[in-house]
């Protein structure tokens, strides 16, 4: 097997925790030596142990790591954090080489980890081809901002409601089952009042029991006035609710009001960076997609075309808000959900 056989069976393995490390990047390690794996491992959960000290932990003896090459996904740590550096763990347990997938963005780590490695004499190699694994990590310790996934559900002919303001389902079983997936993906959803009146969504990850879910985020103009018994608030997990009017109502111990003058995409940006989240779902509905769209703060797009034919008045995906140019995105896939389309294109230069 080839360095990049080897990296692929880590990116496997970290992608077992996937929705589980919360702001922590997915990462996985193998453990190799004279061609034979001697153990795998990755990063459980946040606040866990890292990938590379887990994978030691899975060796019969210890000394079995002297002298081997140990593939890792992301740089090894250097700092103390929740966990202890895994370099240090690295190079006390002799292994010879260490073989990197990607170099860690993040400022505390960002080639202090390499140098700790060279300075105790182990080699390293940055090969390259893991970042795909922790997009809006990578995006976020760039950009110092979090990446931003518009999502919808559409009729063939673009529209997402029927006239008349109700709840209209587009998709069938395949496409809900891949918007959990996305939603796994992501450390904040958010939704306008409007979708939370007409939909009645809960927003949450039912495929997987998740130790930090998604931040429920609800835009409106005044909090007072969404409807306190909808699902959403049923539902475990935080919710924050953007308004441009103070709350005067105890709704939960789950439920954190931010105010602001006007609510703008990069204003709601600007607060999950505060809070170091990495990463935002837009579920809805056409007018908020179409001020993340104006404000050209939109990296990727997720549509799923249902074959129906709405025709008529019925809403737009993207609508209500002038466009200041036009945006380029370059196609990522498209993939067959039964009768249904998934299309995903990503800003061009992320
Ligand atoms: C992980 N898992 O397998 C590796 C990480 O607070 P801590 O101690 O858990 O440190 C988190 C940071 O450690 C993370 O942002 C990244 O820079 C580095 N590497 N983190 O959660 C791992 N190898
Ligand atoms: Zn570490």
């Amino acid at each position: 097997m080839q360095n990049k056989d080897y990296m692929q069976m880590a990116v496997q393995e970290a992608l077992k925790a996937q929705g589980m490390t919360w702001t922590n990047p997915l990462v996985g390690a193998v453990l190799v030596k004279d061609d034979q794996v001697l153990a795998t491992g990755y990063h459980h959960q946040f606040g866990k142990e890292h990938a590379e000290v887990n994978t030691l932990s899975h060796l019969a003896d210890p000394k079995q790591a002297q002298g081997a090459t140990l593939y890792v996904t992301l740089e090894p740590c250097s700092h103390y954090g929740k966990q202890p550096p895994c370099c240090k763990k690295v190079a006390e347990a002799g292994i010879k080489k260490v073989v990197i997938g990607q170099v860690d963005p993040h400022q505390i780590v960002a080639g202090k980890g390499i140098k700790y490695l060279k300075n105790h004499g182990v080699q390293t190699e940055v090969i390259g081809g893991t970042e795909n694994l922790n997009v809006a990590y990578n995006f976020f310790y760039q950009q110092e901002r979090p990446f931003v996934t518009l999502k919808y559900a559409m009729s063939i002919d673009g529209k997402i409601n029927a006239a008349g303001k109700r709840r209209t389902m587009l998709t069938g079983d395949a496409a809900q089952v891949d918007v959990q997936k996305l939603r796994l993906q992501n450390q904040a959803i958010l939704i306008g009042a409007n979708t939370l009146r007409i939909d009645n969504p809960l927003l949450t990850v039912r495929i997987k029991n998740l130790p930090h879910p998604p931040i429920r985020i609800v835009l409106t103009k005044d909090a007072n006035q969404l409807d306190f018994t909808s699902q959403l608030f049923k539902a475990r997990g935080q919710i924050w609710l953007l308004s441009e009017t103070k709350l005067t109502q105890k709704v939960g111990e789950n439920v954190c009001c931010y105010t602001a003058s006007k609510w703008t995409p990069a204003k709601v940006v600007q607060l999950l960076a505060e809070h170091e989240i990495q990463s935002l779902l837009v579920e809805g509905g056409s007018n908020i997609q179409a001020q993340f769209v104006a404000a050209d703060l939109v990296d990727e797009i997720v549509a799923y075309v249902a074959p129906i034919v709405l025709g008529g008045t019925a809403l737009p995906a993207v609508f209500g808000q002038a466009l200041t140019g036009i945006s380029h995105y370059q196609l990522l896939d498209v993939k067959s959900l039964n009768q249904d389309v998934r299309i995903r294109v990503r800003r061009k230069e992320c």
